[in-house]
């Protein structure tokens, strides 16, 4: 076996277990496990690994087995029989079932004081009661969001773990070892108690979902109306991740767009079927945000486009059906001009699809008596997530400065860098109507924009219509209390309650 300490920290990684003694034991091998089981292995952890499938775990050894202490075992019980107490065991299996299925058979095998992780991408409610499940044997169970994809879990992801602070002490300086490191702060904190981890990876997945569907408006606006091709767009993805929008969406587009299909020559996201697919976190977010009362509308709209991209039967009959603009629009004279507004659309819309997840979390937490400090969430975010951009550090020195902050829209520096963009953003919005180019992730962000800062909102005749039909009162602008007219009778007011 070649010399651990060799091996440590990855490009990303964190910095190495002080102890090498300490011992975790991972289970579910696919890729996100066994990347897992090999930063962990890299950091100087007595890995301890199985999978259902035995073939998985000989693949991992024979592959990668010299990256560190790796101890291989077949069946369930000889895993958790191998490990140390209390024991830490990393679940990485498909979500939903499976995980059930895996957590079922080992509760039965651990004994009270053992820290029962599940790294995957489990619904957050699903979380709060395995929680309570195990509490009831003593185990501790903790949610662990994990972002980064297959490279993120090898060289460092993003952890978002909740369960209880004892849980953490456990096993919370372990995952800290192999997150991604930012300004020397590990991508990785407790976020708070049972459901609090995955419900905030859930909002993060959401906000993952917006910042694609912003991006894809963005590329769509530049073909369409400038006539750029797929290649000409990347590059002017790569300029832009060298300023403000700078973060690893943006990065992997431009290296998308320049992708050329080997087998046609064509440009490869012009071989690709348009239609987005999605697992599920996108709509559990807005799920949960309409539950919550929380407009993100953003995110919503993400979701929606991609189940729109996918109605394959009603695209079809639509597009011979529907009429566009009457009159071809004019063509664009000023091109940079119009590649800068794009900019402006997307690095604002951005901004309120990051303050609307923040929102939510903010909510979420308020609705499950979780503490979530959204500054330290940002920090964390700044590395090894998939949503990893520059401004999580100007969003995490917002949350700082005020940790009671309404909305990121109001802080200061977000209120500056929105309204420095608002020109190109409403132009944008514009030039997609009259072009006939969807943009839903841009015009929706405007409108919110809009709604959060209107002097007066369409709501109060909302409110009267409530009132006709249904009697539902209303609250006036003049007096406490609620009101109902007798729109049927005399339309006298009386105050109600
Ligand atoms: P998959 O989600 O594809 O799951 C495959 C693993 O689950 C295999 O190890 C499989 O064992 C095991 N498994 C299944 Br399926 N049913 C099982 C059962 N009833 N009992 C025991 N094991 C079972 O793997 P993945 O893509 O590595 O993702 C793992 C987790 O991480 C998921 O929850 C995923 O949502 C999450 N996640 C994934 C990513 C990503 O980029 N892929 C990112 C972040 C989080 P077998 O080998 O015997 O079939």
């Amino acid at each position: 076996m070649r010399p651990v300490r060799a091996l440590l920290a990855g490009p990303r990684g964190g910095a190495a277990w002080p102890g090498m003694s300490q011992e975790i034991g991972v289970t579910g091998l696919a890729v996100m496990g066994a990347n897992l089981a090999r930063n962990l292995a890299r950091h100087g952890c007595r890995v301890v690994v199985h999978n259902r499938t035995r073939a998985r775990t000989d693949a991992l050894l024979a592959a990668h087995g010299d990256e560190g202490e790796f101890v291989a075992t077949g069946s369930t019980g000889e895993f958790v029989a191998t490990l140390q107490r209390p024991r830490r065991i990393i679940v990485m299996v498909q979500a939903g079932a499976s995980t059930d299925a895996v957590v079922h058979e080992l509760m039965d095998l651990l004994d009270a004081g053992d820290v029962l992780v599940d790294g995957g991408n489990a619904r957050y409610t699903d979380t709060i009661r395995r929680t309570a499940a195990l509490a009831e044997k003593g185990v501790h169970f903790v949610g662990a969001g994990i972002s980064g994809g297959e490279e993120g879990a090898l060289l460092g992801p993003s952890i978002m773990p909740g369960g209880s602070a004892e849980a953490y002490a456990l096993i919370g300086p372990l995952l800290e070892s192999i997150a991604a490191v930012v300004d020397g702060t590990p991508c990785c904190t407790h976020v708070d108690g049972d459901g609090a981890g995955h419900f905030v990876k859930m909002v993060h997945n959401g906000i993952e979902y917006a910042d694609m569907q912003l991006i894809a408006e963005a590329y769509d606006l530049l073909r369409v109306r400038l006539g750029m091709s797929p290649a000409e767009i990347g590059e002017v993805f790569a300029g832009w991740n060298a300023g403000d929008l700078d973060s690893y969406l943006i990065e992997i587009t431009a290296e998308v767009l320049r992708h050329v299909d080997a087998d046609t020559g064509r440009p490869f996201v012009d071989v690709v079927l348009d239609q987005a697919e999605q697992k599920g976190t996108g709509r559990w977010t807005v799920q949960s945000a309409l539950d919550l009362g929380v407009p993100v509308s953003g995110i919503a709209e993400a979701v929606f486009a991609r189940a729109l991209s996918g109605h394959a039967e009603q695209r079809g009959p639509a597009r011979g059906a529907l009429p566009g603009p009457a009159a071809p629009p004019e063509p664009v004279t000023d091109r940079d001009g119009f590649v800068e507004a794009v900019r402006q659309a997307l690095y604002a819309s951005k901004v309120v699809a990051y303050a609307q997840g923040f929102d939510q979390v903010a909510a979420g937490a308020e609705a499950h008596g979780w503490h979530v400090d959204r500054a330290a969430l940002a920090t964390i975010w700044r590395g090894g997530c998939i949503i990893r951009a520059r401004f999580l550090d100007r969003i995490r020195q917002a949350f700082t400065d005020d940790p009671a902050l309404t909305t990121l829209l109001v802080h200061p520096y977000f209120r500056d860098a929105v309204a420095q963009c608002q020109e190109g953003w409403r132009t944008v919005v514009v030039e997609a109507a009259r072009a006939g180019v969807p943009a839903p992730g841009f015009a929706s962000a405007l409108a919110y924009y809009d709604g959060l800062r209107a002097e007066r909102l369409p709501a109060a005749l909302v409110q009267g219509l409530r009132d006709l039909f249904g009697a539902h009162t209303y609250r006036r602008v003049d007096r406490e209390g609620s009101f109902h007219t007798l729109w049927s009778e005399d339309r006298s007011e009386r105050p109600v309650g």
